[in-house]
């Protein structure tokens, strides 16, 4: 028995559920609401200590992280295999999930944070928002929450994820190069292109995936021929409400001018970032 504890359009979450759907698994979801802030509870953290979706329970054991998730799905389900057999392929797959893991999941918290979340934060209470600042448990992710919810888009963490993103794209842009698609890796899917698909599928409802991808031919292949796959669309596109879909493509588009030029900038030098 697998059971999922789950967000609606947490990218985290999206992976999981492409990877079950690939898999062709049936499973129990479990909401758990964080705007609510349900992902504090005391019984939720006794599962996932960080406080955070996804955590998958098979069997009545406890996964989390959703990188590792998705390798223990691999592993236990092993058809159709989603990691390459070959060592070297290997550690080229798993690059995606570092990279993820490293900088393009903070990157696209902070840029959804600047594009949506601040909008809805600043409509609580003052004494709301303390709470929400003091319930996340790393200080580093606070004070990137608190950066971004003060100077939006205008904030370093939001720099630092577009110039995240640009090294992302490109390094996409020449794997693809080499590999000659239309997969990250060649012929077959792997877990490299599970863990892209939420992170392109969200700048893209934002309304600024093509900030990046505009020049980038390969890439825009890679993601047009992913947006058609069907664990993709039953795994995310089709479980996005209509409500979250119209919150994207109405607030991306606001910060879409700063990004440009924050992109323009990294280009031609004139903005360093780290
Ligand atoms: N590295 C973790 C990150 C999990 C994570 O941060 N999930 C987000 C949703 S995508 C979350 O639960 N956030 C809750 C919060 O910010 O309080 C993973 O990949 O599972």
């Amino acid at each position: 028995m697998i059971t999922l504890y789950d967000f609606g359009n947490s990218v985290c979450c999206q992976k999981v559920r492409i990877t079950l759907r690939a898999k062709g698994l049936e499973w129990q979801a479990i909401r758990v609401d964080l705007f609510k802030s349900e992902q504090y509870d005391a019984n939720y953290l006794k599962l996932n200590p960080k406080g955070v979706v996804p955590t998958l329970v098979h069997d009545g054991k406890p996964v989390i992280e959703s990188t590792l998730i998705c390798e223990y799905l691999d592993e236990t389900f092993p058809d159709p295999p989603l990691i390459p057999k070959d060592p070297w392929q290997r550690t080229r797959m798993r690059l995606w999930s570092k990279m993820v893991d490293d900088a393009l999941f903070e990157g696209v918290t902070e840029i959804s944070f600047s594009a949506m979340f601040r909008e809805r934060m600043r409509n609580m209470t003052e004494a709301q928002r303390q709470t929400r600042f003091r319930n996340i448990g790393d200080p580093r992710r606070r004070d990137r929450f608190k950066s971004t919810y003060e100077h939006g888009v205008r904030s370093p963490f939001v720099l630092h994820a577009i110039a995240a993103y640009e090294r992302g794209w490109k390094f996409l842009d020449e794997t693809l190069a080499e590999t000659g698609g239309p997969w990250v890796l060649g012929a077959q899917p792997t877990l490299a292109d599970i863990n892209l698909m939420p992170f392109a599928a969200r700048l893209d409802y934002l309304g600024l995936l093509d900030a990046w991808t505009g020049a980038r031919p390969r890439v825009q292949a890679w993601w047009a021929n992913a947006q058609t796959w069907p664990h993709f669309k039953t795994g995310l596109s089709d479980l996005i409400s209509e409500h979250e879909y119209s919150e994207m493509r109405t607030h991306g588009p606001k910060i879409r001018g700063d990004v440009d030029e924050l992109i323009a900038g990294l280009r031609d030098g004139s903005i360093m970032a780290a």
